[in-house]
């Protein structure tokens, strides 16, 4: 009873300070006195982490967290007692940290050891994170290591500060102060990615401009790595393939001529005196206009291969983009693999391809991208996207852990069942000298970093998962609640359970059943499916992709189609080649599919479709109800903002599902269910009106 009144009085008494999201999932808020009397019981001082700049980041988060959590101030110990936090480094330690509770005398002391101080840092926030979440950390036995070497945010950001898909406002570089003048945001940025794991990031648009690899701007990004550097995160930079022409005034960027490879080799000699630990290349080659080694009438191993030369000493590394596809192509979801299957095995060892999940493009919804267990003989990393270009931008709410899982836990059968991608891009499954995983950042100089507050957890996540695979979507969903908002269960629960309906219900409100790229073309924003410019590219116009008409709806990529299917080993192709044992949420994608076939629930595909699109705006609806009833839990400023938000994602669900159930009647020419909501939009006016940037 006394401790239920004091719980009672301490929530009602923990004022709801307005907060704007800046303090991300890294808050420690007052914990409660049990919860908090029993960590001081448990750790009563700190012995000192070491003399390296990461061992006084670790020494001050601890002590500074501690002391917030737990109201009472943390001692420092030259000596290992009773009740220490101690941080050991043990080079016998091939990987990662343990976090364990060791006898002493007569009592315990908890050790975080490690062979270096950023595993010890990375040992430091799990031990934080447990304490965030109110967990028993009375006998701990933790040891983690992460499963891919490299971790990496891709920043699609410009060097006029704008950024690329980008929507929580503008770069986090201010390249115009650099190298200067420091934004306290360096470091903010540095640690919130310390804190999930991550230990890399591009700084600048794969669209990228040659200037960053002018003398200007690389001791500026000098800058930016010497303050991410105890921080375990180092900085890479990605080149524009004609750099050498456009920079260094040559008259060809070909990667076989003498002078052009002369050219890369100094600027990385260039680049590696001022950033000693440089991680290397991110390079879009002939994609979209970008130039590349194919206009010189070289493969894209010669070009990845000539920059692999130049980092090799330095051990850095090339990541080069398999993301290609042209106007002429009949099927673009084939193209990647057709261009790059045939160099498997004659890329440098320090290259690795960077591909992204789906073939075509970070749809809501992708099969996986078939060079995933296909190119053996290459190291294969994936590619995510944080920020939502195509999944409402930061005003709807998608939580994309789900997605991630998807892909990572997709199996391509390359060496018989269970041949995850997780596995294949891991190195366990082909040895590979590098194992990395990229994801383009969704952060922007928002005081709340990515625009939405809820889309905080999908930078959480990417990191996550980037450690480690095998989490589930839950588990990171209620970690990541529990730090951002409050342990209360009352309020963990049902958000849990709404952020991981959340990404279903985008897909189901713009592209179910395997549909894609029905998106506003200009921004990918709002639905255009009826879009036809003529002259445009073809494949930029959402007819390419549903290819809808009187018969039905859907590619059909099947063996007597565009044959996307043999792509993928068996048993998949077979699975996705047969529209009986095709998964329906792919069958779009793989079938044109009559309207009148019967699906899984003895629907026409037509009715089918109108109830999925339902499915996704009753969701949306669904959100709101939710999240209505969490006001107790938080501030008001962070709880108002969402509901705005997820008043605009319900509006513009219903957008979607009207704009495209009118648009694909007109072809299928059967009504709508009576089960179903009655459009409120008009086709007619719909078409008539261009869909507007919501963040331009
Ligand atoms: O999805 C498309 C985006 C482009 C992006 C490109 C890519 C950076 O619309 O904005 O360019 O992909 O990944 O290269």
């Amino acid at each position: 009873m006394k401790n239920t009144l004091v719980c009672i009085f301490l929530f009602l008494s923990i004022p709801l300070f307005a907060e704007d999201g800046s303090r991300l999932w890294l808050r420690y808020e007052p914990l409660p006195e049990l919860v908090s009397e029993n960590y001081q019981q448990i750790i009563s001082n700190i012995c000192p982490a070491g003399s390296t700049e990461t061992a006084r980041i670790i020494e001050q988060e601890f002590v500074s967290a501690f002391e917030n959590m737990n109201r009472r101030n943390l001692k420092f110990s030259k000596i290992i007692t009773t009740n220490s936090l101690v941080f050991e480094i043990d080079t016998t330690i091939q990987s990662g940290y343990f976090i364990q509770t060791k006898k002493i005398k007569k009592g315990t002391y908890t050790s975080i050891s490690a062979s270096n101080d950023i595993d010890l840092l990375y040992g430091m926030y799990h031990l934080l994170r447990l304490m965030q979440m109110q967990e028993d950390i009375t006998h701990l036995d933790i040891h983690e290591k992460p499963v891919y070497d490299r971790r990496i945010l891709n920043h699609w950001d410009n060097i006029d500060g704008s950024i690329e898909r980008g929507y929580a406002g503008r770069s986090l570089w201010d390249w115009d102060d650099l190298p200067g003048k420091i934004s306290p945001r360096y470091t903010e940025y540095a640690r919130a990615n310390a804190s999930i794991g991550i230990n890399g990031t591009v700084l600048n648009n794969v669209n990228a401009n040659p200037l960053f690899l002018s003398k200007e701007y690389v001791l500026k990004t000098a800058k930016l790595a010497d303050i991410f550097r105890p921080w375990g995160i180092r900085v890479y930079l990605s080149v524009n393939f004609s750099s050498p022409t456009a920079l260094g005034g040559l008259s060809t960027s070909d990667p076989l001529n003498v002078e052009v490879r002369q050219w890369w080799k100094d600027k990385a000699k260039e680049i590696y005196a001022l950033i000693p630990d440089f991680g290397g290349f991110l390079v879009k080659a002939n994609s979209e206009g970008l130039p590349g080694p194919q206009d010189f009438g070289r493969t894209h191993a010669d070009g990845a291969n000539m920059l692999a030369e130049a980092l090799e000493p330095y051990k850095g590394i090339v990541m080069w983009r398999a993301f290609v596809y042209n106007a002429t192509s009949p099927d673009r979801a084939k193209q990647a693999y057709e261009e790059f299957m045939p160099l498997d095995g004659q890329f440098h060892k320090n290259v690795i391809i960077q591909v992204k999940n789906g073939p075509i493009d970070f749809q809501p919804r992708e099969p996986f991208n078939p060079l995933f267990g296909a190119m053996q003989k290459t190291p294969l990393m994936l590619e995510f996207q944080i920020t939502q270009e195509y999944l409402g931008f930061s005003l709807q709410l998608a939580y994309l852990a789900p997605l991630y899982k998807e892909c990572l836990d997709a199996d391509t059968y390359s060496k018989g069942e269970g041949s995850t991608i997780a596995k294949v891009t891991d190195g366990s499954l082909f040895s590979q000298a590098v194992t990395a995983i990229a994801g383009v950042a969704n952060t922007g100089n928002d005081a709340n970093w990515t625009g939405h507050h809820l889309a905080q957890a999908n930078w959480y996540c990417f990191g996550r998962l980037a450690w480690n695979p095998d989490l589930t979507s839950g588990q990171i969903a209620g970690e990541w609640l529990k730090m951002t908002f409050t342990t209360e269960s009352a309020f963990v629960e049902p958000v849990k359970e709404m952020l991981l309906e959340s990404r279903e219900a985008v897909v189901n409100y713009m592209m179910p059943l395997g549909l894609a790229h029905l998106f506003a073309w200009e921004h990918h924003y709002g639905p255009e499916p009826w879009l036809a410019i003529p002259g445009a590219r073809p494949d930029w116009m959402p007819s390419y992709y549903h290819k809808t008409d009187s018969i039905g709806l859907g590619f059909d990529r099947t063996v007597s189609g565009s044959d996307a299917v043999s792509e993928y080993f068996p048993p998949l192709s077979t699975i996705y080649n047969d529209i009986t044992t095709c998964p329906e949420n792919l069958i779009l994608w793989f079938h044109h599919v009559h309207w009148n076939y019967r699906m899984h629930s003895n629907r026409t595909l037509w009715d089918e479709l109108c109830y999925k699109y339902q499915d996704g705006v009753d969701a949306a609806r669904k959100f709101q109800k939710v999240w209505d009833k969490m006001a107790p839990f938080m501030d008001k400023e962070r709880f108002e903002d969402v509901q705005g938000k997820l008043k605009i994602q319900t509006t513009d669900a219903v957008w979607w599902k009207d704009a495209c159930l009118l648009y694909f009647q007109t072809e299928s020419r059967q009504p709508i269910p009576y089960e179903i909501e009655r459009p409120v939009h008009d086709l007619k006016k719909l078409k008539s009106e261009k869909p507007v940037n919501p963040i331009p």
